[in-house]
């Protein structure tokens, strides 16, 4: 039976003959680029920022240096040329794959996305692309976005048909910064076809990079589960977060509560926490909603990430009650903020929350110092950081931080505070050590109250009034001391 695109395509894919082109070098892109190169394809990846392709051309990790193995695979493959890099699109022109994999960010005030990186990347590859290749869209977009930008694009430029000329897939990325190509090698993934033969090629080339399932389905139906999956999980910690706040005004601890919680068949409460930081989280449910906004009643979503956004807030306005019980103000304190990655153990800064306490407290008047034991810019030592302190702030559960010896602190520090926004340290052990201590969700003796209208005082960017609330009780309140 003579040899039809797709099967030419199938067998390039199996004998490994297929070039690969990636476009947009970033956590995903490289990746990606270079599990390929270990699967055995030759791989060219196109980067437009210049000193991110200086890096990846003389074969050095341009992520920090917490990622395993894919430093060496890196350096490894561009040695042996399995793995090059350009900023031209002409290397499209010669290749079997192309993946899309740059970035889509959200803008701040619309919350729409911002489409000119993709819009400009499709533009460019569509003057190269051949009749058969494959397409592959990595980033996470609105959905509809294959449809309504994607498609179009390459079609415009090219001339040529996707219903038949090429083929158009979208392969949602699921990378996980710490482990990102131990993930890609077992992580199943979701392959959306805009044909039936694009996402049996696409499907026939992700089965070379993963161990994982390939769930083959439409492009619209892929754009949706990346970003639900991404908005579920801010919804599930959002939730976590308002339990906390209710188990501080009225006196409990959200931790045994979740603990309790998740004993009970078919729970899984997630954890509360400073803020939600990361590259997806924050970003992926407005990507879901996005089109939808205006046309659609949407609630859940957006309150989820105005109540996660609001918790760096919480978490200086217990610095503030810690610091007025115990006489002093948030202006002229010096605060020591332990953990500024966005993530236990890991480099990346993304979106860090500890960035948002930060900028709130200075605003106060607060002269607040670092500390990150893992994020190179942090280092330091933490008992010289905290003499003369009057609070520290547990932000970031890194292991480092569990070996601190407390009582130690304790007698360096001006004021013997500790405010733990992510539940590091044990309160008996604060107490243990002579520190006074707040926990992000766990009550006072007394109930305080609601800290939270304090930090929630500003109208909702979603229109309305704050869930309803005025903004919180006077300071005056917390100068009594609870009984
Ligand atoms: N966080 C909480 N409470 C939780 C879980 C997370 O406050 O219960 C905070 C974290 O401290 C962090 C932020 O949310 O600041 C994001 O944490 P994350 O564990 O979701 O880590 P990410 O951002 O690396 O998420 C990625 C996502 N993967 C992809 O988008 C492909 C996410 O879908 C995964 O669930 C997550 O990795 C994972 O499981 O590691």
């Amino acid at each position: 039976m003579p040899a039809t695109p797709s099967t030419l395509l199938h067998s390039r894919i199996e004998t490994r003959d297929a070039r690969v082109c990636v476009v947009g070098l970033g956590y995903v892109g490289l990746t990606l680029a270079c599990a390929a190169a270990r699967a055995g394809f030759g791989v060219v990846g196109i980067e437009a920022n210049a000193g991110r392709l200086e890096q990846v051309r003389s074969g050095r990790f341009p992520f920090g240096n917490r990622e395993p193995d894919l430093p060496d695979l890196l350096e490894s493959h561009v040695s042996t040329g399995k793995l090059s890099v350009t900023d031209s699109y002409s290397v499209c022109a010669t290749a079997h794959i192309i993946i899309i994999a740059v970035q889509t960010p959200v803008d701040e005030h619309t919350k729409r996305m911002i489409d000119a990186p993709l819009r400009s990347a499709a533009s460019r590859l569509s003057r190269y692309l051949q009749r058969d290749a494959l397409v592959i869209l990595e980033s996470t977009v609105e959905p509809g976005s294959t449809r309504d930008l994607l498609v179009p694009a390459l079609e415009g430029g090219s001339g040529l048909s996707a219903a038949g000329d090429f083929l158009v897939a979208h392969c949602p990325e699921r990378v996980m910064p710490g482990k990102l190509i131990a993930n890609l090698a077992s992580c199943s993934r979701v392959v959306g076809g805009w044909t039936e033969a694009a996402a049996g090629a696409a499907a026939a080339f992700y089965r070379t990079l993963t161990d994982g399932d390939i769930d083959i389905t439409d492009c619209l139906t892929a754009e949706f589960v990346k970003t639900a999956e991404n908005a579920y999980r801010d919804v599930q910690i959002a939730f976590a977060n308002e339990v906390a706040l209710l188990c501080e005004h009225l006196g409990a601890n959200v931790y045994e509560v979740r603990e309790l919680v998740n004993k009970s068949p078919m729970r899984a409460m997630h954890e509360p926490g400073g803020g939600v930081g990361g590259h997806c989280i924050p970003k992926d449910p407005w990507l879901l909603v996005g089109p939808s906004v205006g046309s659609v009643p949407i609630r859940v979503v957006s309150a989820a990430r105005e109540v996660n956004d609001s918790m760096p807030r919480h978490v200086g306005e217990l610095v503030r009650i810690g610091l007025l019980e115990h006489g002093r103000d948030v202006s002229g304190a010096c605060v020591v903020l332990l953990g500024y990655s966005y993530l236990e153990n890991s480099d990346d800064t993304r979106n860090s929350p500890s960035a948002a306490v930060a900028a709130w407290l200075r605003e106060r008047g607060a002269t607040v110092v670092i500390h990150d034991p893992v994020v190179a810019d942090y280092g330091g030592d933490v008992y010289a950081l905290a003499a003369d302190a009057d609070c520290l702030i547990l932000m970031v559960r890194h292991d480092h931080y569990g070996s601190l010896e407390w009582a130690s602190l304790a007698g360096r520090m001006r004021t013997p505070l500790v405010v733990d926004g992510r539940q590091v340290l044990a309160p008996a052990a604060a107490s243990h050590a002579g520190l006074a201590y707040l926990s992000l969700g766990v009550g006072a003796r007394c109930p305080r109250p609601a800290v939270a209208l304090a930090a929630w005082g500003t109208a909702s960017p979603w229109g309305g009034g704050e869930y309803g609330h005025t903004p919180g009780p006077s300071r005056e309140k917390w100068s009594v001391k609870c009984p």
